[in-house]
């Protein structure tokens, strides 16, 4: 490689701080920049994933169709559809199963979820969103896994976020956290039903992942 080449000296390592752990609730934390060292390897099997289920745009059960384009790899996939929201093994567009989870996504989350005190993480879904500049996700919580024991692995690439993490209530107020290139937010235990959200993608283009937001949600759900 060119000693010289700018692109050696920008590279996501180069640029890397020391991981910083900021902690947003009892069980809840940020995990600074994360997952940088593990890009190389992350985004070609990611990469591939999308090659086999490319993003689609779905329809939540109100009938309005979603900003944030979904794909997912693992075992069990996140779906929503007129009829409800469902964790299925086949991709609805393809009729196949969804493509397997690739180690060393399983292994990035896996990690963060210990760093972030959540040991023996078993995560069997990873949803994939990607948000344009516009696109948001409204407040939710995530309850269509089987059991609420295991934590939320969420890893953030591309456009900065700001995501919005509240309280066991809807109209709990929230906090407003934002979320860059490389960042690991990890929740559990008793946060682990916490409404979150992200509010809309302000536009730009990311040096590395271009004019989007890709997120990599890590749950266990069967
Ligand atoms: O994009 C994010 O940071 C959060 C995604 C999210 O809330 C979800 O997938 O449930």
């Amino acid at each position: 490689m060119d000693p010289h080449s700018t692109g050696d000296l920008f590279s996501d390592e180069a640029l890397q701080q020391p991981a910083r752990r900021e902690q947003i609730g009892e069980q809840s934390y940020v995990l600074r920049g994360y997952a940088l060292p593990w890009l190389e390897r992350v985004l070609p099997e990611l990469r591939a994933v999308l090659a086999q289920s490319p993003f689609r745009h779905m329809v939540t059960p109100g009938g309005f169709t979603m900003s944030a384009a979904l794909s997912s790899c693992g075992e069990l996939g996140w779906t929503t559809t007129t009829q409800g929201y469902r964790y299925s093994p086949l991709d609805p567009e393809r009729q196949q199963p969804w493509p397997g989870m690739p180690p060393i996504l399983r292994e990035l989350a896996i990690d963060a979820a210990s760093a972030a005190g959540f040991d023996a993480f078993a995560p069997d879904a990873c949803l994939i969103n990607r948000y344009v500049p516009g696109a948001r996700m409204s407040l939710h919580q995530d309850k269509n896994e089987r059991n609420y024991n295991a934590p939320v692995v969420s890893v953030s690439l591309g456009l900065p976020a700001v995501f919005l993490f509240g309280g066991h209530q809807r109209s709990d107020k929230t906090q407003k956290i934002s979320l860059f290139h490389g960042d690991v937010a990890v929740w559990g235990g008793v946060d682990r039903l916490r409404y979150h959200g992200v509010q809309p993608i302000k536009p730009g283009v990311h040096p590395r992942m271009g004019p989007q937001r890709i997120n990599l949600t890590f749950r266990t759900a069967g």
